[in-house]
């Protein structure tokens, strides 16, 4: 009988393409869909497989309606990728991001227990719990110095899963996940803004780019690349934690650049510093290890800075280009 998962989180840019692979495997795919007032599918559209997957009402800050959902899909896997994961906005809304990322990690957890314990469960940890880093290259072994509410809620998020594993044997999981992009991810994080701007700018819709901090280095790769860890971690017969990242770190500035060059203009042209981007507290390098979930895993990334740069661009000139 086909395996079947649930993703909460499956309108986000990771939960696409989770589904997607997912489908690809002969999954039967469900996700929670929160109810909010305008459309919320566009990625599952844009990679087709918007009538492939099986929606239900459910927020994950509901208890009730996770649980409806268990009951219903009897999951083998569950994937929770649903959160408040915009940084900046941690600040602002730090109740909701503690609400939406952290303590609905618990409500999750406690509905799996409760309904469907023997359900493997992934979690999408974050590098950003490693923050104000304490080793120059981070791996499972680094300690954790958060930044940001977001960062600080990640990391309730790990422990209790975590916790649930140590306390009740469940199969549950933590991917430690470095950045990762792509034509889906969102507007506001800065690799999609300056991808979105490059097109605009390169087609006279835009002039200027205003950006917050340029020196800020992020280790990047491509969200296609890194939901295959996802899944490898749930095959696994022992449940663990792992780093997944390339171990390449540039500076949004070395972004900028290429990206611009990509359609023969200069960046220096075009980005001017605004400091209303400019975090309360910055996360200033991130570098991972992804040693253990190579040799463990046999996972490895396929794409390279330069390949997504490019992916991005490409896809964001192709959008500008069709819009009226
Ligand atoms: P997105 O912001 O693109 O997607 C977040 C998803 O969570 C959306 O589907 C959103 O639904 C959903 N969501 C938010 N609140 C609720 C709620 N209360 N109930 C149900 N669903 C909810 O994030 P990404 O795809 O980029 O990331 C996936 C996960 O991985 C997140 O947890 C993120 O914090 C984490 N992460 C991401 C990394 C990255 O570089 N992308 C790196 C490390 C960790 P809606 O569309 O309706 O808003
Ligand atoms: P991040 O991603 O905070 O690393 O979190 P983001 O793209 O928002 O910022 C990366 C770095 O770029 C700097 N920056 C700007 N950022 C934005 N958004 N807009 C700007 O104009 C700008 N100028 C400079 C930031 O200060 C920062 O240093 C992402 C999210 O996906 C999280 O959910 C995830 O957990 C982590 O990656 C790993």
């Amino acid at each position: 009988m086909a395996k079947r998962a649930l993703i909460s989180g499956i309108t986000g840019q990771d939960g696409a393409y989770l589904a997607k692979l997912l489908l690809q495997k002969g999954y039967g795919v469900h996700g929670l869909l929160a109810r909010r007032s305008s459309d919320t599918s566009w990625r599952l559209r844009e990679l087709g497989i918007l009538t492939e997957v099986q929606l239900i009402d459910a927020d994950i800050s509901d208890l009730s309606s996770v649980v409806r959902a268990l009951q219903l899909v009897q999951p083998d896997e569950y994937y929770n990728l649903a959160a408040q994961s915009f940084v900046a906005t941690s600040w602002f809304q730090p109740l909701l991001t503690t609400n939406a990322t952290a303590t609905s990690v618990a409500v999750v957890l406690e509905a799996l227990r409760l309904t469907t314990p023997k359900t493997r469960f992934y979690q999408a940890s974050s590098s950003e719990m490693f923050g104000k880093i304490q080793a120059p290259v981070q791996d499972e072994t680094t300690p954790f110095y958060p930044r940001s509410p977001y960062g600080v809620a990640k990391l309730f998020g790990h422990w209790i899963t975590v916790n649930y594993r140590e306390s009740f044997g469940m199969h549950a999981s933590s991917g430690i996940l470095f950045n990762h992009e792509s034509p889906l991810r969102g507007i506001e994080f800065v690799t999609r803004k300056i991808s979105d701007a490059v097109a605009r700018i390169k087609q006279g819709k835009q002039r200027e780019l205003r950006m917050g901090n340029l020196d800020a280095r992020r280790d990047w790769g491509f969200a296609g690349d890194f939901v295959e860890a996802m899944w490898l971690m749930l095959q696994q017969a022992e449940p663990s934690d792992y780093v997944v990242a390339t171990g390449r770190t540039i500076t949004v500035r070395e972004f900028c650049r290429i990206a611009f060059q990509h359609v023969g203009l200069n960046y220096e042209d075009h980005v001017v510093i605004d400091p209303k981007f400019f975090r309360p507290a910055e996360v200033d390098v991130l570098q991972g290890n992804a040693a253990r979930a190579r040799t463990k895993l046999g996972w490895r990334p396929k794409t390279s800075l330069e390949e997504l740069i490019t992916m991005m661009v490409d896809a964001d000139m192709r959008r500008v280009a069709a819009e009226a």
